[in-house]
């Protein structure tokens, strides 16, 4: 008999976070939305959101179980999606320790491999935020659960309770000696909702190639106000976000995490314009006077630079600059 499909929690369900709950809800999942707060929970109970999908179609969800602030103890899961942004991080950690969820492995089921004495046995933990150094906190927290991963979805939020999908649908997650049941695990469930996953066993390139590609992308659209499309249509700015990546990939790779993409500076280009409308994350973040993730994106490349020798004259401006329109907009 196969067994019956457990619960997903999905913790931050913002652009990204509420596109994944969506899919996993229409795959036949029964979806915990966890949010910072009851007032927020309240509100996705009632009148839940809507969804605007690459062709233009909007879909509406309402009455969707929401537990604020925190998980309830002993609810079974079969995983546990963190979506919130890297300045939430630690805040989020000490909720989801303060009630950490267990699954018993059922007979027949995968088994997760043992983890620290602190940390109770459980669904894997998938994180995919965006930067770095997030790994040490993640790992101390979740041990051999927390399945590390990027990425490539244009998700914009378009009001309170309504999410733009503009287009891609690859995620790719750290399968490593430590995780990796936990890894499939939970690439299996993210399949079964529509998502192409791919399994990647290095975990620092996996991050640092995202990590060039937000430092390019997401700094240059907040300033200027722009659209990922707008940026790379206009050639003054087009420039700039080819200078941007050129110097990004330069400090990964002294770094000695060379983009596992190749081509990375034309791909950046390329998707950008295949998005045209999408505003990047820190765009969002910072219009809605939201701390932006900065400090995980740009900031890990200038200290690597600086470890490294390599200059980044762009990535340093671009950094004092957002946190100078971040301190104005708090
Ligand atoms: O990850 C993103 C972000 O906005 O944070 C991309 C994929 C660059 C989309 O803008």
């Amino acid at each position: 008999m196969k067994p019956e499909k457990g619960a997903v929690a999905v913790v931050g369900p913002g652009a990204i976070g509420g596109l994944l709950a969506d899919s996993l809800r229409r795959a036949g999942r029964r979806v915990i939305l966890v949010t910072r707060d009851a007032r927020a929970a309240g509100a996705l109970r009632r009148g839940g959101f809507a969804i605007t999908g690459p062709s233009g179609r909007t879909r509406s969800f309402p009455r969707w179980e929401a537990a604020a602030p925190r998980l309830k103890k002993g609810r079974p899961l079969d995983c546990v999606l963190l979506c919130v942004k890297a300045p939430a991080l630690p805040e989020t950690l000490r909720r989801l320790r303060a009630a950490a969820p267990k699954r018993a492995p059922s007979p027949g089921q995968r088994r997760f491999p043992p983890v620290e004495e602190t940390v109770p046995a459980g669904p894997p933990v998938v994180c995919l935020l965006n930067g770095v150094g997030h790994d040490r906190p993640l790992r101390a927290a979740f041990g051999g659960r927390a399945v590390l991963g990027s990425c490539y979805i244009a998700s914009t939020r378009t009001g309170p309770r309504a999410l733009r999908h503009w287009g891609g649908n690859r995620i790719l997650l750290a399968r490593t000696p430590r995780n990796a049941p936990a890894a499939e695990a939970a690439a299996d469930i993210l399949r079964s909702a529509g998502w192409d996953v791919r399994l990647y066993a290095d975990e620092a390139r996996l991050l640092w190639t995202k990590l060039v590609y937000n430092a390019a992308i997401n700094p240059l659209g907040a300033l200027l106000r722009k659209t990922n499309g707008e940026v790379a249509s206009h050639p003054a700015m087009r420039q700039l976000l080819r200078a941007v990546s050129r110097e990004a990939i330069a400090v990964a790779r002294a770094e000695g995490h060379a983009p596992a993409v190749p081509g990375l500076e034309g791909r950046i280009l390329r998707d950008c314009l295949l998005v045209p409308d999408q505003r990047s994350s820190m765009a969002q973040d910072l219009a809605a006077g939201r701390p932006t993730e900065a400090d995980a994106i740009l900031k890990p490349l200038i200290l690597s630079g600086r470890r490294t020798g390599t200059p980044t004259p762009l990535l340093t401006p671009l950094y004092r600059m957002i946190k100078k329109l971040e301190e104005e907009l708090r």
